[in-house]
C-alpha cells in the first residue's frame, strides 16, 4: 500500500477533549523537534509535512501514507471515519491496554477517548448523530467499522461493559496473557491473518496507544496500566506490520509530556519517535 517514491503524509491531531489531562496536544510538537521528520526522511521516504489539525474547522486530505500524531485516543472517531470513507475494507489493529469500546451511554468516565471504537460500530452506536458534535456523521457518507475488521493488541484494563460487547460482537482480542502465552510474533502473526485471511491486499490501519508499552519505558501518559509491552513487544508491533507489507495508515496517541519528570517525558517522546520511526522501515530490509 506505499505509493512510489514512499510517501507518507504527516498530521499533528493536537486533541485533548477526549479527556480530563491537558498536554496530549503538545505531542506533534514535541515528535517534530525531536527529529521525526528528518529520520523519516532518511529512511527513503518523501516526507508530507501536513499542517496540524486546527479542530475548529477540519479541511485537511492526506494523498498518501498516512501517519497521525495524536493527541489522545478520541482523534480515532475522526480517522477511522476518514480512512473507512476511503477504503471501507480497512482493517484496524488496535494496540491499546483499553478497549476503548465504550459509547456515551455505557462509558464510566464519559471521557472520548475511551469510546473511539464504541462510535464506530453500529451495533453500539446505531445513529452517531444524536452524539453532539458528530452531527456531520452522516450515516451514507462514513462507513462503520464491522466487529470481524477490528483486531486488539495489548489489552489488560477493560471494563465491565466493554467486555461484554467484545464477547457478544465476537471481537479479536490479543491480551497481555496471550501475549505472554503465545509471544508477541504469534500473536501479530495471528493478529494479521485474522485481517488478511479473506483479501491478502486489505489496508491495515495501526492505531497504536502509547499507554499499551510498559509505563517503565512509556510513563508520559495518563492511563497508564502496568505490565504492559516490553520494549522490543512495542517495535516488534510496528515492524511486523510493516513486513505483512497491507499497512497503509497509522496513528500514535496519549503520549503527554506533561504528565512525567523530564526523563519520563522524553523518553515517551522518544519511543513514540522510534515506533513511527519502525513503521517507515527503520528495521526491516
Ligand atoms: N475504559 C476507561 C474509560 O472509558 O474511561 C479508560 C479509557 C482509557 C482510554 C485510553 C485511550 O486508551
Ligand atoms: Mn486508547
Ligand atoms: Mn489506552
Ligand atoms: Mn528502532
Amino acid at each position: 500500500h506505499v505509493a512510489n517514491p514512499k510517501t507518507i503524509s504527516v498530521i499533528g491531531a493536537p486533541m485533548t477533549f477526549g479527556q480530563p489531562f491537558v498536554g496530549t496536544d503538545s505531542s506533534p510538537a514535541l515528535l517534530r523537534e525531536q527529529g521525526l521528520l528528518k529520520d523519516l526522511s532518511s529512511l527513503g521516504w518523501r516526507v508530507e509535512d501536513l499542517p496540524d489539525l486546527d479542530f475548529n474547522n477540519i479541511c485537511s486530505e492526506a494523498d498518501a501514507s498516512l501517519s497521525l500524531l495524536g493527541g489522545d485516543h478520541s482523534i480515532g472517531i475522526g480517522s477511522l471515519a476518514g480512512i473507512l470513507r476511503a477504503k471501507p475494507e480497512t482493517g484496524v489493529i488496535w494496540v491499546d491496554a483499553h478497549a476503548d469500546l465504550n459509547t456515551p451511554d455505557i462509558s464510566e468516565s464519559g471521557n472520548m477517548h475511551g469510546m473511539p471504537l464504541g462510535i464506530m460500530m453500529k451495533e453500539l452506536v446505531p445513529d452517531r448523530r444524536v452524539i453532539p458534535g458528530l452531527e456531520w456523521m452522516e450515516e451514507g457518507t462514513s462507513p462503520r467499522l464491522r466487529p470481524d475488521s477490528l483486531v486488539y493488541v495489548g489489552l489488560r484494563d477493560i471494563d465491565k461493559a466493554e467486555r461484554k460487547c467484545i464477547r457478544e460482537l465476537g471481537i479479536k482480542a490479543f491480551t497481555m496473557y496471550d501475549i505472554d502465552h503465545l509471544g508477541i510474533g504469534r500473536v501479530m502473526d495471528l493478529a494479521i491473518d485474522h485481517l488478511l485471511a479473506k483479501d491478502p491486499n486489505r489496508p491495515i490501519h495501526l492505531s497504536y496507544d502509547i499507554d499499551a508499552v510498559d509505563p517503565l519505558h512509556a510513563p508520559a501518559t495518563g492511563t497508564a496500566v502496568r505490565g504492559g509491552l516490553t520494549w522490543r513487544e512495542a517495535h516488534f508491533v510496528c515492524e511486523h506490520v510493516v513486513k505483512s507489507g497491507a499497512l497503509a495508515s497509522a496513528e500514535i496517541v496519549e503520549l503527554n509530556a506533561t504528565l512525567s519528570d523530564g526523563q519520563g517525558a522524553s523518553e515517551t517522546i522518544e519511543l513514540g519517535h522510534q515506533l513511527i520511526a519502525a513503521l517507515c522501515g527503520e528495521c526491516i530490509f
